[in-house]
């Protein structure tokens, strides 16, 4: 089990039972004004040093490996060619403080003062935040209600040239009243109700497996297998790979998902969470095409998900879904059933059989990509090899 598993049983151990927080598309939103979403091109920012094309970064400048922004664009300082070697500096307009909170998506190197977004107010950096050592975004906020009233604007600025993640990653800075809620709150009473069997249900006890009735309800027998520490996406892909009929073990996934080839004599000690893209390059070296899918956090997108696992378990293709269950975390869905109104998925970790009931009014509030982007539903749909 993973220190952050642990971390989490910690606060479930601590915490009585919770009653079950509103999905997330009926919660009352704060009012916001965007501020800068780097959708098209740099409008109003001023751009010096080489870190910075001519127009903001998308996904093609390293498919699938930043993740978290929002939209299509995002600011990055990380260079196509001269990667953390690149250094720079941007600097919004001018702007009058008003209102008490500036959010923002922030990623990259952990480099204080030398790769940062600052809030300047004359001339004087007012407020300073860096990534956290991962190329994904995370949602963060400044309380500036000391400042309302005050001009000033922002700067991103790249001086490192390390190797370790010298550079940074932002998005979607907002104007925002009142602070927006710490969304990492909600997930820990999700996961802690979820653990705590409220919402879950232990299939070998309570549900018969539903029958193949396409449109009604599916079950495809998928074999358990218990994942070591952070491995709960090579280990959920393994439980498809054998129910194909193809054995592979969550490390030689992992391997393969790093782009080499599993080798039994080499010590194995790559326990680190794996992103579904680097899961379906390395399983394209093995003759599987996997599509990995974001569905909008909303209820046209939950619905819209749900009647495409349905589909894709009527045709004896399960699908992995990431959660927020254990602070970040793969199952495999391997059922449903439309009358009980729930999803049956393999949980890697819990013991055999370890399979959950997910119940559909629930599932949304736990289906979301908790590290780096809670507006998406994402899944990866499986098929046998080609
Ligand atoms: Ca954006
Ligand atoms: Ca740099």
């Amino acid at each position: 089990m993973s220190t952050r598993c642990i971390f989490l049983l910690t606060i479930l151990l601590l915490t009585p039972p919770f009653a079950v927080p509103a999905p997330a598309q009926d919660m009352p939103s704060p009012k916001t004004s965007p501020f800068a979403d780097f959708e098209s091109g740099w409008g109003d920012w001023t751009t010096t040093g080489d870190a910075f094309g001519s127009a903001p970064a998308t996904d093609a400048l390293f498919p699938g490996k930043i993740r978290g922004f929002d939209g299509r664009g995002f600011l990055s300082t990380l260079h196509p060619r001269k990667g953390n070697l690149a250094t720079g500096k941007a600097v919004s307009r001018e702007f009058l403080v008003e209102k008490p909170s500036i959010a923002f998506r922030i990623g990259g190197g952990n480099f204080p003062g030398q790769a940062c977004l600052n809030l300047v107010v004359d001339g004087k950096v007012e407020r300073s935040a860096t990534g956290s050592g991962t190329p994904t975004l995370s949602e963060t906020s400044w309380d500036v209600s000391s400042l309302v009233g005050k001009k000033a604007h922002l700067e991103i600025l790249d001086n490192t040239v390390s190797a370790n993640r010298g550079y940074l990653l932002v998005d979607d800075i907002r104007f925002t009243d009142p602070p927006e809620p710490a969304r990492e709150v909600d997930w820990r009473a999700v996961n802690a109700a979820v653990a705590d069997n409220s919402l879950g249900i232990d299939l070998a006890k309570d549900l018969v497996p539903p029958g193949n009735i396409p449109g009604e309800s599916a079950y495809l027998p998928l074999p358990h297998v218990r994942q070591e520490r952070d491995l709960c996406v090579p280990t959920s892909a393994a439980m498809v790979l054998q129910y194909y009929g193809e054995p592979m073990t969550p490390r030689e996934i992992k391997v393969l998902s790093r782009g080499r080839d599993y080798d039994r004599n080499q010590k194995f000690d790559d326990f680190s969470t794996t992103w579904y893209a680097d899961l379906l390059k390395g399983l394209s070296r093995r003759g599987y095409v996997w599509q990995d899918v974001a569905y909008p956090n909303t209820k046209e997108g939950y619905a819209r998900s749900l009647g495409e696992i349905f589909r894709s378990l009527d045709r004896k293709r399960p699908v992995l879904i990431d959660t927020t269950l254990y602070g970040g975390h793969t199952m495999a869905v391997c059922g449903y059933s439309k009358a009980k109104r729930l999803l049956i998925v393999m949980d890697p970790n819990i013991p055999a059989p370890g399979m959950r009931a997910l119940a559909f009014d629930v599932l949304p509030v736990i289906w979301k990509d908790g590290w780096t982007n809670p507006r998406i539903h994402p899944a990866v749909f499986t098929q046998p090899r080609r």
